[in-house]
């Protein structure tokens, strides 16, 4: 039988998804359910005189009204889960429902239950709060003045907490030959799934059962926090998460608003639903990015690049989120040097906070903000020098004869062919031809530039020792359970829980790849933490490298038991069987052989085991990884500006990644292009804007820009395949490179073209109207 690794196998959950056959969680419906809304705060900051709830109680329909007071000792703070070590962090209190203090435009303040969404909504209406402003701030270097309004009072100076990581002395910027320096600001970004987010909580008060249909992308976890939260032990807490629509880092975090959900189902011993409106979902949802990056680069005049330094000032929101500080330390720190050879790297973070949405993972989560500094302080090296940007990078990558290799700041790239990947996208462009066509539209005064970034991103989060050391309160192995069926057929349980990515697909090529069994004799289960035993979840690209290798091994488990089945029914010894194309035969002879499915029936009917086998057959695996996967690859893009309107229209986009082995190049493809779209959302459209009184400007999608599919060119990809050493499967991590590629093409691209302009750097987004100025009012945001 061929192979399926390695082949583009359609994804199999789409009929059921485009078929209106998902189950998301709109879609839950359950008797006597009642629905849920939360009054949100209008105030950035403020002191609650009083909240007067008596007419929304009255109110038609209504069942029941609760505040801050009313949950108090019920429903308990939501936890901060990733604590970066030697930071001073101060995990200040986030209770459910603001009581006293309101910190941020969204912050929850009242939870309605009623027999309709309307009459919750109505209900908001009729809630009286008495609010007492205070002093609000917005921008994280604002709040670090004295002075400024505190959002917590144990938190002097707002700052939340400081990280340092590496070593690069000032001596090596005094001394070196060649210096460049540039403030870069990452602007915040709201995360967009399709589906907002959502809960459905049913309580059984016979068996003491809480069931949460819940938009997560890691249910154990949210079963793990969840019960601390409410109090309930974490047997008689089920979470469901199957199908999502889309998370992109937004429904990793543990909101208050699932707690609260859950709180009210058991209180009233009724379910309860809540769905978020696209409004809330702007407020309320953890936003992504914002940050401000200050960084020096020092280097030799011959082009080679020898120190970073970056301070990183991280706007956290009013609360920490989840896993929000693991962001602008651990997830941007460790990949400040790229995919170069700096002899040193320091890495100087301030975690700081102000009154707005709490921030957390967004796509890439720090990785595209480092590649972001990264790739555009290359490009000013090589302006810097006079030299091409290509031929910098050209100079200064890892060769591949160097793997595995330590960076400064301590991690082991397991393995790449970095110039592999940039030769390739360079011939796929045909760069030198471009480059000299280049200088001829400069001439005919067209505004055509190209931009180029080389990347290697951290992913596949990651052995659990790891992630004890940088302070993750959690392990991050992966659990599988390959359960065989009598009759042959695959039920298989993964704790990764993919929302888009495709894994339904991808995870069956696997365990068909291994039994030589059909995909469609393979069922991929995951999102149920009553399905399967606990599991980390799917973010950081880890779900193919944790959790596909935990399956790959809970399949190879399998073949280990039915191997000396199948020994026993040829009378052979085990050595002497081999199994392929899903049959198992004597070594050297193809006339006696059990198929796999006969052995599997064996397996159960048990007339004729070897002794000392157990009946059944289901392989299980915790997989914990030894190192984290290391993709990488090269983008380039060609822009144009228009010089009227200071549009920028992409012309070409070639992306060449390296995720090891690719399971499926029709899957893998469509996450790149995804990605890309998502880190070019950043470059040129998407930014949340507040105002001085933290009111979130950017609150809809009529201001808040998305990039639509007009907008793009056909994607030109390919793939590199350096199979990660490390992994029984060899793979990498596909999942965020476009995102992490993108921005920092796009925006050198666009630079280049600004180039007759003397522009140095604009800030994000790039829009026509910061493109015109800088071309007709000689700005440089430098
Ligand atoms: N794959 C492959 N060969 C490889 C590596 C991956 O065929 N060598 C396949 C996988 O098996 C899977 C897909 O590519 O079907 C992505 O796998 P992986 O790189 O393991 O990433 P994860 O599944 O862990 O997804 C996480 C990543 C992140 S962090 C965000 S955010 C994100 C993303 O994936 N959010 C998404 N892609 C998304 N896609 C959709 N549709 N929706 C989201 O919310």
């Amino acid at each position: 039988m061929a192979t399926v690794f390695g082949t583009k196998v359609k994804r199999r959950e789409d009929p059921r998804l485009i078929t209106g056959k998902g189950t998301y969680s709109d879609d839950v419906a359950l008797p006597g359910m009642l629905y849920a809304m939360i009054l949100r705060s209008p105030y950035a900051h403020a002191n609650i005189r009083s909240i007067d709830v008596e007419r929304a109680r009255n109110a038609s329909g209504v069942v029941a009204v609760y505040t801050g007071k009313d949950i108090l000792g019920k429903v308990g703070a939501i936890p901060t889960a990733w604590l970066p070590p030697n930071s001073d962090i101060k995990t200040t209190v986030h209770p459910a429902l603001a009581h006293d203090v309101v910190r941020y435009v969204g912050d929850g303040v009242a939870l309605v239950v009623a027999e309709s969404r309307y009459a919750a909504r109505d209900a908001l209406d009729l809630i009286k709060v008495e609010y007492e402003p205070l002093g609000v701030v917005v921008d994280q270097r604002a709040a670090m003045q004295e002075g400024a309004p505190l959002v917590h009072e144990d938190a002097p100076n707002n700052i939340a907490f400081h990280w340092k990581a590496g070593d690069a002395p000032d001596v090596l910027f005094e001394e070196a030959e060649v210096v460049v320096r540039h403030e870069f600001r990452q602007q915040r970004l709201i995360p967009n799934p399709m589906e907002t987010r959502a809960t459905t909580a049913s309580y059984n008060a016979g068996t003491g059962e809480l069931t949460l249909h819940l938009t997560s992308q890691n249910p154990h976890i949210h079963r793990f926090l969840l019960s601390l939260i409410l109090g309930i032990p974490e047997h008689k807490l089920r979470i469901v998460s199957v199908d999502v629509g889309g998370g992109f880092g937004a429904k990793i975090a543990c909101y208050p608003d699932e707690a609260l959900v859950g709180f009210a189902a058991m209180e009233l011993g009724r379910p309860v639903k809540w769905m978020e409106d696209r409004r809330e979902h702007f407020l309320a949802t953890t936003h992504g990015r914002d940050m401000i990056l200050d960084v020096e680069l020092a280097g030799k005049r011959d082009g080679t690049m020898t120190a970073i330094r970056v301070k990183n000032i991280a706007n956290m929101g009013a609360y920490l989120s989840t896993a929000g500080p693991g962001v602008p330390t651990i997830l941007f720190g460790l990949i400040v040097p790229g995919a170069y050879q700096f002899t040193h790297a320091e890495v100087d973070v301030y975690g700081v906070f102000t009154n707005t949405t709490p921030t957390d993972a967004y796509r890439g989560a720090g990785r595209p903000e480092a590649t972001y500094v990264l790739e555009r302080m290359v490009d000013l090296f090589a302006n810097e020098l006079g030299k091409d940007p290509v031929e910098v990078r050209r100079q200064n990558l890892i060769r591949a004869d160097q793997f595995p290799y330590t960076t400064p700041l301590g991690l082991e790239y397991d393995s790449g062919q970095y110039h592999l990947a940039l030769e390739r996208a360079l011939e796929m462009l045909s760069y030198q031809e471009l480059r000299q066509q280049q200088e001829q539209w400069r001439k005919e005064g067209r505004l055509i530039g190209i931009g180029c970034t080389t990347y290697v991103e951290i992913c596949g989060l990651g052995p659990s020792q790891v992630a004890g050391a940088v302070g993750f309160q959690g392990g991050l192995w992966e659990s599988s359970t390959v359960r065989v069926h009598p009759t042959g057929k695959i039920t298989a349980f993964t704790g990764a829980s993919p929302h888009g990515q495709g894994e339904e697909t991808t995870f069956a090529q696997i365990v068909s790849d291994r039994l030589g069994v059909p995909v469609e004799d393979i069922e991929i289960v995951h999102g149920d933490t009553a399905r399967i035993a606990m599991g980390w979840g799917t973010y950081g690209s880890r779900t193919t490298p944790v959790g596909g290798n935990a399956l790959a091994v809970a399949t190879d488990r399998v073949i280990e038991k039915a191997s000396k089945i199948a020994a026993h029914m040829l009378e052979a010894s085990e050595e002497d069987v081999a199994f392929s194309d899903g049959k198992f035969s004597i070594k050297g002879s193809t006339a006696r052989s059990v198929t796999f499915q006969e052995v599997t029936l064996q397996a159960y009917l048990a007339w004729n085991l070897p002794k000392g086998v157990e009946p059944g057959l289901e392989g299980h695996a915790f997989y914990d990884p030894v190192n984290f996967v290391y993709p990488f690859g090269t983008h380039l893009c060609v822009v144009e500006i228009d010089p009227d309107t200071g549009e920028v229209s992409l012309l070409r986009y070639i992306a060449v990644d390296d995720c090891g082995r690719v399971i499926n190049p029709l899957i893998a493809e469509g996450q790149v292009h995804g990605g890309i779209v998502q880190g070019i959302g950043q470059a040129l459209y998407e930014g949340a804007v507040y105002d001085e009184e933290g009111q979130l400007l950017t609150g809809t999608f009529m201001d808040y820009a998305m990039p639509k599919a007009r907008f793009f060119p056909e994607m030109e990809t390919a793939f590199t395949e350096t199979p990660a050493p490390q992994n029984p499967l060899g793979v990498k991590g596909i999942g965020e490179t476009g995102t992490i590629a993108s921005t920092p093409t796009v925006v050198n691209a666009v630079i280049d073209a600004l180039k007759p302009f003397h522009v140095r750097d604009l800030n994000m987004p790039l829009t026509p109207e910061r493109v015109w100025r800088a071309m007709n009012e000689g700005r440089d945001e430098a």
